[in-house]
């Protein structure tokens, strides 16, 4: 006889996911670190009741907002190099879509995290009930279909029994390098208290590794018969290597190849940035030293990179027609983008097998010295924008100067949406593997607070920076206080621009008139005075509005002590950013219009599509 326990589906659920485990360093953990939650009637009598049954085991964590909670767990699961994850509750309708755009931005990154979004009685009988979006024609359809095209499984639990298989696809799912993402099961209500008798079996301790699949002999001969005939050869270093924790195999296979490193958003912090052959950022906010190799190699070994349109210039930056692209990824839809020749692999396991197979070959020397004085000349430019200076409005470069300087490179720097991403990415000197966090797959307005809470959380011992715009703060800040009620510190350092400076700066490139982006080009009656200062304060933290870079490094010094949430507002320029480095991006410009700056754009525009590779 099978022995069996009674719970609830819920129950089932939290006890089973208390009990998924992983090893890391040869320590034994709990693989989820925990659950956001905010409740409401579509999940408070359910899995409220089962989370407070094993908050022991499962830490059950209160927000402020679904989205933002959303925001913590991904970022928590980022941070641990998606070894461990995190699950995010809510109820049903306005809690449940408020976590969509973190599940898309989950989807875009490629990272795990458990969504369980309260849904409408699988019964019917109390319909509509509060918060219930009826469909005229079809019984099944529920605000939570919405998270289908953006998680990597979906499924509704209609019935107890169900939780079992369900669990188990989406535990494949979360731990897969390949298929890894979003997995959203959506609770209906009364199923959520409906009890089941379970088999003890499915509550036994389970031990999930990485798995890291080796190169097919194929793929991998075709791969070092490449590379063995490149002349000018580049590796672009994607957020795959960094997940892989790869960096040590790819260091060994550049250095003993002379092969120069670049690196993607994701990807930055694959080589610290001091590593000779590390050309740092490449593309659109790329530096100098990458894009003009990237402009000549005959050879892109690609690793662990989605090839998004910021890496490639939207494809016009790598001009070389003869190139070859080896596409070395876990998952088979990136590995063969572009035509690229497929190494379906783990990335460590697929750099140490490229690099044991050229051992004893070399780049032409002449290529790889070139690409050192190219990066000799780009530090020497980034030093320029980066200067102290003393302005009443510095530019974003400025301030990333000054938080460099005071922190150093032994933090983990944390941005996503605005002007900032792109001078980070080229200026931001990163330091160990995962020091650099940027969410520039989605590039979600919002993200950074809440992301910084959820790297904290993987990362206690660690000093987390957050650097932030004034809009992205306006939209999503209400995480600071949760962040001082769980005593987990944060530095934010909010550059306010008094608008949207980058859209505004796009805005302008693109021919249009000053419209919209900034406040004082924004239709009002009050020109808006926001005392960001006095509105961190208000959530708990300590709040300074500082007058200049100096007065900024000396605040920033003496955050270091702090044991709260600091936030750090420093005015900046609107107008000003890095013009150093850089590529073209393909933003679609009007093919007529009754604006000559427009027609003007337009013609440049079409100058530079001749340039994209096909
Ligand atoms: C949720 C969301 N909405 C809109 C955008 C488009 N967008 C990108 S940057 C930006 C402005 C950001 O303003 P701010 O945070 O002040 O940074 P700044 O551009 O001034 O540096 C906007 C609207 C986005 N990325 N995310
Ligand atoms: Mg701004």
């Amino acid at each position: 006889m099978t022995k069996t326990i009674r719970l609830t589906m819920a129950q089932a659920l939290t006890r089973f996911l208390s009990r998924q485990m992983t090893e890391i360093d040869g320590k034994r953990m709990p693989i989820f670190g925990g659950v956001w939650a905010i409740f409401g009637h579509g999940n408070v009598a359910g899995i409220g009741e089962a989370l407070y049954q094993v908050r022991e085991e499962l830490p059950t964590f209160r927000a402020h907002n679904e989205q933002a909670m959303a925001h913590a767990a991904i970022a928590y699961a980022k941070a641990n190099f998606r070894r461990r994850f995190m699950a995010a509750t809510s109820s049903i309708g306005p809690g449940a879509l408020n976590m969509v755009t973190a599940a898309a931005l989950a989807h875009v990154n490629r990272l795990p995290v458990l969504f369980l979004p309260g849904d409408v009685f699988a019964n019917r009988l109390p319909d509509p009930v509060l918060q219930q979006a009826e469909d005229f024609s079809d019984g099944t359809a529920t605000v939570n279909d919405c998270f289908r095209p953006v998680s990597r499984y979906f499924d509704r639990i209609t019935r107890p029994e169900q939780i079992m298989p369900a669990l188990n696809r989406a535990m494949q799912v979360l731990t897969d390098p390949a298929e890894c993402g979003p997995v959203t099961l959506s609770l209906c209500q009364d199923v959520q208290a409906e009890a089941y008798e379970y088999p003890e079996s499915f509550f036994a301790e389970r031990v999930w590794h990485q798995r890291r699949p080796r190169p097919d002999r194929g793929e991998l001969a075709a791969a070092v018969a490449a590379l063995k005939g490149a002349k000018k050869p580049l590796v672009i270093a994607g957020g795959g290597v960094l997940y892989s924790q790869a960096s040590g195999e790819l260091a060994k296979l550049v250095q003993g190849a002379g092969i120069p490193v670049c690196e993607t958003q994701g990807g930055k912090s694959s080589l610290p940035d001091d590593h000779p052959l590390n050309m740092a950022a490449v593309g659109v906010t790329g530096t100098s030293a990458a894009n003009r190799l990237a402009e000549e190699a005959d050879l892109v070994l690609a690793v662990g990179t989605r090839l998004q349109d910021f890496t490639t210039g939207s494809w016009a930056l790598f001009k070389n027609s003869g190139k070859t692209i080896i596409g070395l990824n876990a998952q088979v839809f990136d590995a063969g983008k572009h035509w690229a020749l497929p190494m379906v692999a783990d990335a460590a396991e697929g750099l140490a097998e490229l690099g044991a197979a050229l051992k004893g070959w070399k780049a032409p020397a002449a290529w790889t010295d070139n690409a050192m004085k190219g990066k000799t000349a780009w530090q020497a430019d980034a030093g320029k924008v980066t200067a102290s200076i003393n302005a009443a409005y510095p530019s974003d470069a400025q301030v990333i100067g000054a938080v460099q300087r005071a922190m150093g490179s032994g933090v983990i720097l944390l941005h996503a949406a605005g002007g900032l991403p792109g001078e980070l990415h080229k200026l931001w000197q990163a330091g160990a593997p995962g020091s650099y966090h940027a969410e520039y797959g989605f590039s979600t307005m919002g993200y950074e607070i809440a992301g910084g809470l959820g790297v904290k959380m993987a990362k206690p011992d660690e000093e987390v920076v957050v650097m932030i715009g004034d809009g992205s703060y306006l939209m999503l800040n209400s995480e600071i206080a949760t962040s001082v009620m769980l005593g987990l510190k944060l530095t934010i350092v909010l550059l306010d621009n008094r608008g949207y400076g980058c859209i505004n700066r796009l805005q302008m490139a693109t021919g249009g008139a000053n419209f919209n982006n900034l406040l004082k080009d924004a239709r009002h009656e009050v020109m808006p005075d926001i005392d960001f200062a006095a509105h961190a304060a208000s959530l708990g933290a300590i709040a300074e509005k500082v007058p200049s870079i100096a007065g900024l490094e000396t605040a920033l010094a003496k955050a270091k002590d702090n044991s709260r949430t600091t936030v750090l507002v420093i005015d900046t320029d609107p107008l000003v950013s890095t013009d150093a480095g850089g590529h073209w991006w393909d933003v679609a410009v009007p093919e007529v219009s009754v604006r000559p700056q427009v027609n003007a754009a337009r013609k440049k525009y079409e100058e530079a599509l001749g340039d994209r590779q096909g």
